[in-house]
């Protein structure tokens, strides 16, 4: 029996429940790019804000292109579950927050109405790095953004707004990337610059871009998953994810208009989030990569094999503690020592069944903020990183097929790059086609080449 308002009577009682009045609520947040991170990350913190006595924040999802999200939960009535995995046990939470799922392509009139409605004050992203549609030196790639991305959805109805006389939206965005709020904002700037130039001084002065630092390990769920969940819970829950005890969210705050009291149920508001996005992607999404390629390379499928691993772990303490850290200058009571070590104990986590497969995904637009950074960072101080060298290398012989074929928005242009005779000069550099970020010194781009071979 599949999980819906109609069946919750037969709903485990060990799951907790949510407990406020739903069908009251009205919807104040349009998330773009609702897939498993975000049901367990943002919309549990909006479940929790909402069952704490908050109101009308429930939230619209959006599905930028696949129905499967869509199919998962409005048959379910939006809801879902949240399972914590760890060695403790499984601890499972109703969550009630998302009222209706849309896709994109197919409903785009309503997802633009939905943005355009007056009870909308935010519209959340995560719609993964290579939504953005960033080029290598970080502008808008227009030949991508025009081809139906994320700023056509949010001009239009923008436009609306402002012709109707609203208010403003905030637009949050919460994917892994460096001053991701401030990025949105250029790149939304510059696509109005060419598309909408009248409503770029409102657009300035009414909307804000808050940065956000996200948090939470959220393995794809499998089918074995659902099958064990259901086993426990009593029902079938096929928009269920399952997630790591530990959350956490730094948000900017500076909103164009209302927010929910994230803050009362464990969300920081900060006036800087920069210090703790940095130690985040540097630090914790910087070592996953590293876990990835070359986890899969000593033939891991998890990352809790690969950190179990005695000859990758140092070198992954050396790249938390060594490479990053050095890098990030940490922000009143923020401690990078014990974030390495609190790290290190979370990719332990044996329960997760985190695949280094999906992590591996989208190198091109991860390793800027990753590694490149820190490179450019150490660089500039004479300091030399082996480790990150060695990940990159990994990367070059993932991206030349040894893992299997290579999911990645570039992937046949940089196997092309990965199997030339000089694949660091094709990739990094001025030139480079991930990025301008990082100019690898000879010395570097040589025993890159020479490891990769
Ligand atoms: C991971 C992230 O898939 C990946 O690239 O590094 O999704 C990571 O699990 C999250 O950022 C953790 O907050």
């Amino acid at each position: 029996m599949r999980l819906s308002l109609a069946h919750l009577a037969a709903l485990d009682s060990a799951v907790t429940r949510f407990g406020y009045d739903r069908a009251g609520q009205a919807s104040g947040i349009v998330h773009l790019g609702i897939g498993a991170f975000h049901r367990a990350h943002q919309a549990w913190y909006t479940d929790l804000a909402m069952a704490a006595g908050d109101r009308d924040w429930a939230i619209t999802g959006v599905s930028l292109r696949a129905p499967t999200v869509a199919e998962q939960m409005n048959p379910q009535d939006g809801l879902y579950t949240v399972t914590e995995r760890s060695e403790a046990g499984w601890n499972s939470r109703l969550v009630g927050a998302v009222r209706e799922v849309l896709v994109a392509q197919g409903q785009r009139g309503a997802v633009i109405d939905r943005i355009a409605d007056p009870a909308t004050h935010i519209v959340s992203l995560t719609v993964t790095e290579k939504g953005y549609c960033r080029a290598a030196d970080g502008s808008l790639d227009f030949a991508l953004a025009d081809a139906g991305s994320l700023y056509a959805l949010i001009a239009e109805p923008l436009r609306r707004r402002h012709d109707a006389g609203l208010a403003g939206l905030t637009l949050l965005s919460c994917d892994n990337l460096a001053d991701n709020g401030q990025q949105l904002a250029r790149l939304m700037d510059e696509y109005l610059g060419r598309h909408d130039p009248g409503l770029l001084a409102w657009f300035e002065q009414a909307c804000t871009c808050p940065s956000t630092m996200v948090d939470r390990i959220v393995p794809a769920t499998t089918d074995a998953d659902r099958t064990e969940l259901a086993a426990r819970i009593g029902l079938d829950d096929q928009a269920a994810v399952l997630t790591e005890p530990f959350s956490q969210w730094v948000i900017e705050d500076r909103f164009a208009g209302p927010r929910p009291r994230w803050h009362a149920v464990g969300a920081e508001l900060v006036s800087d989030v920069r210090p703790y996005e940095t130690a985040k992607l540097r630090m914790l999404n910087g070592a996953h990569s590293f876990l990835a390629y070359v986890g899969l390379a000593h033939g891991h499928t998890y990352v809790h094999e690969a950190i179990g691993n005695p000859e990758l772990r140092p070198l992954v303490e050396a790249l938390l503690r060594e490479e990053a850290a050095p890098t990030i200058a940490a922000g009143a009571g923020q401690d990078l020592a014990a974030y390495a070590t609190a790290l290190v104990e979370r990719f332990a986590n044996p329960a997760l069944n985190h695949r280094l497969i999906q992590i591996a995904m989208d190198g091109s637009q991860k390793l800027p903020q990753r590694w490149l950074e820190t490179l450019a960072a150490n660089q500039a101080l004479g300091r030399a990183c082996p480790v990150i060298l060695q990940g990159i290398a990994a990367w070059i012989r993932h991206l030349r097929g040894v893992n299997g074929p290579v999911d990645d928005p570039r992937a046949l242009e940089l196997g092309a790059a990965a199997r030339g005779s000089d694949p660091v000069a094709a990739l990094f550099g001025r030139l480079g086609m991930v990025s301008n970020l990082w100019l690898p010194t000879e010395v570097d781009a040589a025993a890159i080449n020479l490891l990769a071979k």
